[in-house]
């Protein structure tokens, strides 16, 4: 690189990042957002997080978000009716996105985080019952999101998830550990395990090099363990990382050590 000249830092893009959440259960967010980084990034102004009570938007007095499904079969269906006109209230144009969590959707990971965190609005639209009317993701043009294979109650915690995932990556969220945890999730690895005192509890050791105060030597075992954690545990990741050459060296004394001690596991059944 040349010395003596950057480039020009581009104006710090300060999305005004605001989630409006859309709920028959506004309760169940009162915890989870008062505590922690969900907490300290609405303190410091880098988030607005709004609640909202679905049933706000209905105009009969028993205020009824839902109803039997057409074809019939068990459970209720949510009525697009409140569900249109409170999107409708809340939405900035084409500044905000629509999120419907349903397991129907598209597979939440980390990187649909970080495109979320970059997004200046985002309305979470969590379904209950059977789930949604058809029209609404389509009339809405909602991105339809999953967190997973799992059969949950309702869409509430699979949007706190996207909340938690999201906001933490807001820049200013986290203090200097924010780019390093993106980095290590970059690098598509696990983590290396990590110790604290006592050296020794209930005949456990901490690995010594972890005592030695040799940071170049404990840079390189932390590697090789999160190396040897994400073969053993996620291959699938593995096949994946982009890795250096020295990556493929301590995976090669992984696969010896390995080797050796599935060897000595067999020496000691036999
Ligand atoms: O199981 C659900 C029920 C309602 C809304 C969402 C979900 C869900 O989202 N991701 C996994 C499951």
């Amino acid at each position: 690189m040349r010395r003596g000249w950057r480039a020009p830092r581009r104006k710090e893009r300060r999305t005004l990042n605001r989630f409006d959440v859309l709920t028959l259960f506004p309760a169940m967010f009162q915890g989870p957002l008062q505590e922690s980084i969900l907490r300290r990034a609405q303190d410091k102004g880098l988030v607005t997080i709004a609640v909202h009570d679905l049933r706000d938007w209905t105009h009969d007095r028993h205020r009824v978000v839902d109803d039997v499904p057409y074809g019939g079969g068990a459970g209720m269906v949510l009525k697009p009716e409140p569900v249109f006109e409170a999107v409708e209230a809340l939405r900035q144009g084409p500044r905000s996105t629509v999120v419907a969590l349903t397991p129907q959707g598209l597979r939440f990971g980390q990187g649909m985080a970080l495109e979320l965190a970059r997004l200046p609005h985002v309305i979470l639209l969590c379904g209950r019952y059977e789930g949604f009317d058809d029209r609404i993701p389509r009339g809405l043009q909602a991105l339809e999101v999953s967190i997973g294979d799992v059969v949950l109650s309702g869409g509430e915690i699979p949007a706190l998830v996207v909340l938690d995932a999201t906001v933490r990556l807001i820049p200013g969220v986290l203090g200097d550990e924010a780019s390093a945890l993106s980095d290590s999730f970059a690098t598509g690895l696990l983590e290396h395990p990590h110790y604290t005192r006592p050296p020794r509890f209930r005949g456990m050791e901490v690995p010594p090099i972890l005592l030695s105060g040799d940071h170049r030597a404990i840079a390189r075992w932390r590697r090789k363990e999160a190396l040897r954690r994400t073969r053993q545990r996620r291959p699938d990741l593995l096949s994946r990382a982009s890795l250096s050459d020295l990556d493929r060296k301590l995976l090669a004394e992984i696969e010896r050590e390995d080797a050796g001690v599935a060897l000595e596991n067999r020496d000691e059944r036999d």
